[in-house]
């Protein structure tokens, strides 16, 4: 105890809150020391990574790490939300009673951090000054070294952000033990992880992995569980699984800001960073603000939407990464960067990283080369000659200011206020390129009937066709039905709107499986399209669905596309859609207590539709 307090002292972590919550969990998990972090600790842990082997270095000032072959995803079966109140439990959020789930967790945490360091990262979910900020701070204790890198690129780290609480007990209390990988029945039925938020006790108890989401605890966990519950507690504020960026007209000078969600691993990062194609780069700049996370408010002053980023870092897919598809995202992981790439392939003896799409093919010379667990690719067994040198959801972690288009005002505490707010999602057929709506509770029955193909950032699922509304499904804290009557609340606020989209960058063609539309920085014409329709500039075709782009009103300069692909691409299928809407209304109706404006917007798409055919 005494240890713990000298620690503390000299760390200058004063709030006694977080003290009681340290001694509380070192005693607990039985861990041999602490240590609190500062984001200036980087260096040093750095290096004290590299020479205890759970870093690799990867040519200047970059690291390779590899978790363990069975934790490489989030498990959305072990992830549960609990809290002390029975009506929480929604369709998708895993309730479970927090009298159940918190002796549970603290058992399996018991004596579990023994022989290891439990660090302290007292972190900020928030551009500091952000009306938000009483959300935004927490510590995280972590049994894990490189977690600790990671939260640093992640979040804002450091003593300052918990020591000037207004109230001192307003930090999410974040505990992260890794257990022991080897022997925890990962996706089996005696499986031993759980990734618990206690949301309203703002509590966060994760057992079971070192990697991504499941680890870093600002990020999903507090950024949007956490977050989204408390948006709807205080009433203040929706936490959304959203990409944010800038849109400048340097014609015009006119600034737009979109924000969005699309599910896991479909694309949002890749959106943010996006550049202006090159035939559009004269007129067009694009900024980027975020990648995954999007808190939304009304500013009471202008009637706006505001939009801001609570991370500090990116958690990209390293998957087709390269020049052409996101140069700017080449340039957020080059050397010098501090990047840690993680189950990427690794050259033992050049310190190179590799991935599927990094170059067209894998380098020709084997020589040094390792796959994401670690075996030597001249050493592959015949059967496993072709699998992946990466494994899918390999990533990169890299800070905001390494993006070179970051947005210079991405800091400001206000954040920005919001254009249009989009969703999207892998859909091979049905859904157009993109599809405008003009109406709020249309818009957010949108939102909710998002479905799309499952990816590998999730274990076990990929490619199966689910709902996802609003890109949230692995991240509801709350049920889905006052989840619908906060977003109309938040937005129904704003006297100036932003407008809808469902955009889908994913259609594919029936026979070759090529996808229709290029994607990528490609992406900017049909949300240049919104804007203008936004602002009277273009009218489109109406259609039950919403309002699509001509050929002509799109700004198709440049593009790459097959004969016949655009035409696809913006054609609305009203039998299919029909069939749809079928599938909608079963969804729709798994949900309890759903707002009725969002039934009347499925009765009025739907009714638009039977007309459309009779
Ligand atoms: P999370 O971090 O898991 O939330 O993912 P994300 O939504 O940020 O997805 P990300 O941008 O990392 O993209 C995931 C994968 O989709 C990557 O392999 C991308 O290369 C690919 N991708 C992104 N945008 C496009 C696109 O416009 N077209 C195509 N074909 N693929 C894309
Ligand atoms: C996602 O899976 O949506 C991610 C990565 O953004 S993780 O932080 O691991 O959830
Ligand atoms: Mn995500």
């Amino acid at each position: 105890m005494a240890a713990i307090d000298a620690v503390l002292d000299e760390a200058g972590l004063k709030n006694v809150r977080v003290r009681e919550f340290v001694h509380r969990y070192a005693e607990l998990t039985g861990a041999d020391r602490i240590e609190v972090v500062n984001a200036s600790d980087d260096a040093r842990l750095v290096q004290e990574s590299l020479d205890a082997g759970e870093l690799l270095p990867a040519g200047e000032g970059r690291y390779y790490s590899r978790s363990h072959p069975k934790d490489t995803a989030r498990s959305e079966e072990r992830t549960v939300v609990a809290t002390n109140n029975p009506a929480d439990k929604g369709v998708y959020n895993n309730w479970r009673p927090a009298s159940e789930m918190r002796p549970l967790l603290e058992e399996r945490m018991r004596g579990a951090s023994a022989g290891k360091t439990m660090y302290v990262v007292p972190y900020l979910m928030a551009p500091p000054g952000s009306p938000l900020e009483a959300f935004a701070a927490g510590v995280e204790l972590t049994d894990t070294r490189t977690v600790v890198l990671h939260m640093i690129r992640m979040a804002r780290v450091g003593v300052d952000h918990v020591n000037d609480l207004a109230d001192q007990d307003s930090f999410v209390r974040a505990v992260h033990v890794t257990g022991d990988l080897e022997n925890l029945g990962q996706g089996t039925a005696d499986d031993q992880r759980y990734f618990v938020t206690v949301a309203d006790e703002r509590t966060i108890l994760h057992y079971g992995s070192s990697y991504g989401g499941n680890a870093l605890l600002g990020k999903i966990a507090h950024g949007l569980r956490q977050a989204a519950y408390d948006g709807w507690a205080s009433g203040q504020f929706l936490a959304e699984q959203f990409m944010l960026l800038g849109i400048t007209d340097k014609q015009t000078g006119r600034a737009y800001h979109i924000c969005g969600g699309f599910p896991s691993a479909s694309g949002k990062t890749n959106l943010a960073m996006m550049l202006a194609p090159d035939a559009l780069g004269d007129r067009y700049q694009v900024h980027f603000y975020g990648d995954d996370i999007a808190w939304l408010r009304v500013d009471p002053e202008d009637g706006r939407v505001y939009a801001i980023n609570p991370e500090f870092g990116a958690f990209g897919v390293a998957k087709d990464t390269n020049e052409v598809t996101n140069p700017t995202a080449v340039e957020a992981i080059a050397e010098g960067t501090g990047t840690i790439f993680t189950n990427v392939a690794y050259n033992e003896q050049t310190h190179e990283v590799w991935w599927e799409g990094k170059t067209p093919r894998p380098p020709a010379d084997p020589t040094g080369w390792r796959d994401w667990a670690g075996q030597l690719i001249s050493e592959r067994p015949a059967d496993a000659k072709d699998a992946p040198w990466a494994h899918p959801n390999s990533r990169f972690t890299t800070t905001l200011a390494n993006v070179p288009n970051i947005a210079p005002d991405y800091e400001n505490p206000k954040g920005v206020p919001v254009d249009g707010i989009i969703f999207g999602g892998r859909t091979r057929d049905r859904e157009p390129l993109i599809r405008a709506i003009t109406d709020l509770a249309e818009g957010v029955y949108d939102g909710l009937t998002l479905g799309a193909e499952a990816t590998f950032a999730a274990e076990g699922t990929e490619g199966v066709l689910r709902y996802d509304p609003m890109s949230m499904r692995p991240f509801m804290s709350y049920a889905e039905g006052p989840y619908a009557a906060h977003w109309l609340k938040v937005i129904g606020a704003a006297t100036d709107q932003p407008i809808f989209a469902h955009v889908n960058w994913f259609q594919r063609d029936p026979e070759d499986g090529h996808f229709l539309w290029p994607g990528y920085r490609d992406n900017l014409r049909p949300l240049l399209w919104l804007m203008q329709l936004r602002n009277g500039e273009v009218t489109g075709t109406r259609t039950p669905v919403g309002i699509v782009p001509t050929k002509e009103e799109l700004e198709l300069t440049g593009v790459d596309l097959r004969p016949g692909d655009m035409d696809t691409l913006l054609t609305i299928d009203t039998e299919r859609w029909r069939q749809e809407m079928a599938h909608r209304e079963e969804h729709l109706s798994t949900f309890e207590g759903v707002p009725e404006e969002i039934w009347a917007a499925h009765r009025r798409v739907a009714a638009a539709l039977d007309a459309e055919t009779s």
